[in-house]
């Protein structure tokens, strides 16, 4: 089997993350992609939501009254020109990095919106214990799954520590990995993969932080929750499903691996050593 040094799907041909960002997502199973796409196209989208919040939900951004809970969640996506905008040749570029150039589809749009209004959560800033799960509701979860590639979690509005960000548990997609190589071969449907992986808790809990125009590049295994938002802002974010053209391979002749797949491996060496 290829191994971690040399399998790269290619650091030296890498077209926007640095090799340290690479090895960060393969270790903690997160990277930050800043100004992925402009801030303009965020508040441009940001209103079409508002506008389908208020068509959908009634909930109207200057009517507080309308706010009745602080979650509040928009099941569509919405393909337009404004949402397209958003998949700027770097956000692909940095698909191209993780999932390696040619090996996935391109989504179409954007959605769905969980949306968290401030004001109904004070004190201390806490992730959802209820939330935790593995995306992948659509699909039978096996260790090569092509149904999701890659978790990329677009953000439409700031938010600081405390502002609603997306929690996970930094390192968690690696336990995730071993969840499903256990599994092997009949795989684990959406609620008894997030059994499996929830009982082990969640011990390095983080919340995403950036600026509207960043999108936050989570491995598929990653186990993620919804937040506590204690700020002032409405938290926008959504995320997106990157399918795979061809089920994931953890050896590849050429040695190419992903840095999605070397991750995967990477787990299961963890396994291999404990
Ligand atoms: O609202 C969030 O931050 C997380 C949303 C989420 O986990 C999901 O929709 O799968």
């Amino acid at each position: 089997m290829s191994t971690p040094s040399d399998s790269s799907a290619g650091s030296d041909s890498l077209k926007v993350l640095t090799p340290a960002q690479v090895e960060e997502f393969k270790e903690e199973g997160v990277v930050m992609l800043r100004d992925a796409f402009p801030r303009e196209a965020a508040d441009t989208v940001r209103n079409l939501v508002w506008s389908r919040l208020k068509a959908v939900k009634n909930v109207d951004r200057d009517d507080r009254s309308t706010w009745r809970e602080g979650f509040v969640h928009l099941p569509e996506t919405i393909v337009s020109p404004e949402t397209e905008a958003c998949y700027t040749p770097r956000v692909l570029a940095a698909f191209d990095d993780l999932l390696g150039e040619g090996r996935w589809n391109r989504p179409s749009g954007l959605g769905w919106w969980p949306v968290i209004l401030p004001g109904f959560s004070s004190g201390e800033w806490y992730a959802n214990e209820k939330g935790w799960h593995v995306d992948g509701q659509q699909f039978h979860h096996r260790l090569t799954s092509p149904d999701q590639g890659l978790l990329p979690i677009f953000l439409f509005s700031d938010m600081g520590p405390g502002d609603g960000g997306t929690g996970y548990d930094a390192g968690g997609h690696l336990m995730t990995a071993r969840e499903l190589a256990i599994a092997e071969p009949a795989g684990l449907g959406p609620s008894a993969l997030c059994k499996a992986v929830n009982r082990h808790g969640h011990h390095n809990v983080k919340q995403v932080v950036g600026r509207a125009g960043d999108v936050a590049l989570l491995h598929p295994f990653m186990p993620h929750t919804t937040t506590a938002n204690v700020g002032t802002n409405v938290r926008f974010i959504c995320n997106v499903c990157v399918t795979l053209k061809e089920p994931m391979q953890l050896e590849r002749e050429d040695g190419k691996l992903s840095p999605v797949e070397e991750a995967i491996v990477r787990g299961l060496e963890v396994v291999r050593k404990a």
